[in-house]
């Protein structure tokens, strides 16, 4: 997967991710500006977003995009299969960086003056007029365009105790959750992930029986930071990281609710069902050793009820 020492790129892996229980953890993001502040200013076509349409985390930050309506700021989507080189472009095509011309995003963390050590993620907001990253921690960029610039805005401050508190329960056991059920290396840490991923989407389920949205009448930021993983449950999560309780389709109210925001305008062309696939059913030795891509299942997310 690789890593980053001082601005040099290494192969491998630099940090042992499970602990001795079996379970998982994910490492921090380090690059941690803020667009607003002195040196980032609220300029949109200033910005350039590299993500990769499989990775639930960028996948944030490409709805804040669209729903903001921040065309002006760029991307450049990665392949969705990672190497020995991390994430990797193509000369041409969709795959391209057409931004810095890279292939592969050590590149555009070596680009960045500040000699950066650590994992090499996506997504990264870069700044082009400076040549450097503002940021590779999603929850910050989704705050950080929410903040700076017009449009719905995602974190009103009364309802900001509730965003912060679903916001909390979602990452720890749905978001990542997913990650800890489908990375733990046994048997109890697995089904102790798998069980709290369903006990909060139950709990979902239930509290849409009289809300539209997770805190009432607007749309917000937890409602943004959920779905991600709901897009990626049924063809991935499910049978990939062994979440296979329920699917996100046979929930009475939460699965309405994920083609909800689905028919968002701009939404669904965030949205790559084939790519989850290839990038959740890679060649992984513990989890897919032959790389096989299952050829299902067929979700109905154009229904509308
Ligand atoms: N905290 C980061 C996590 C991002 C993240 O873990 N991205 C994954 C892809 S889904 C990645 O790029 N991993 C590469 C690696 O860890 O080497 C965020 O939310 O922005």
């Amino acid at each position: 997967m690789g890593y980053m020492v001082d601005g040099v790129y290494h192969t491998g892996d630099d940090v042992t991710a499970t602990l001795p229980s079996g379970a998982w953890e994910r490492s921090r993001s380090t690059v941690r500006n803020w667009i607003g502040d002195a040196h980032f200013p609220a300029e949109a076509a200033r910005y350039h977003l590299f993500v990769a349409w499989n990775c639930p985390w960028a996948h944030r930050a490409l709805l804040t995009r669209v729903i903001k309506g921040l065309d002006d700021i760029t991307v450049s989507y990665a392949r969705p299969n990672r190497t020995d080189q991390g994430w990797v472009y193509d000369e041409t095509g969709a795959f391209s960086d057409p931004l810095l011309g890279v292939r592969a995003l050590h590149e555009v963390y070596s680009a960045d003056p500040m000699e950066y050590t650590g994992r090499l993620t996506v997504p990264v907001l870069w700044d082009k007029v400076q040549g450097c990253m503002v940021s590779n921690e999603s929850a910050d960029i989704v705050r950080m365009l929410n903040a700076a610039f017009d449009g719905p805005d995602l974190l009103p401050d009364a309802l900001r105790d509730q965003i912060d508190d679903w916001n909390a329960l979602i990452y720890e056991t749905v978001n990542n959750g997913v990650y800890r059920a489908g990375f733990a290396s046994t048997q109890d840490a697995y089904e102790t992930a798998a069980h709290q991923v369903f006990d909060t989407l139950d709990r979902i389920d239930a509290h849409l029986a009289s809300h539209r949205w997770l805190c009432g009448d607007d749309f917000t930021e937890s409602d943004l930071r959920l779905f991600p993983t709901l897009a990626r449950f049924d063809v991935a999560y499910h049978y990939a990281f062994r979440c296979n309780l329920r699917k996100i389709s046979d929930y009475a109210h939460l699965w309405p609710y994920a083609r909800r925001i689905y028919h968002m305008p701009g939404v669904a062309d965030t949205v790559r069902f084939d790519i989850y696939k290839r990038g959740y059913f890679s060649a992984s030795e513990k989890r897919n050793p032959l790389g096989i891509i299952p050829i299902g299942p067929l979700v109905d997310w154009a229904r509308v009820d």
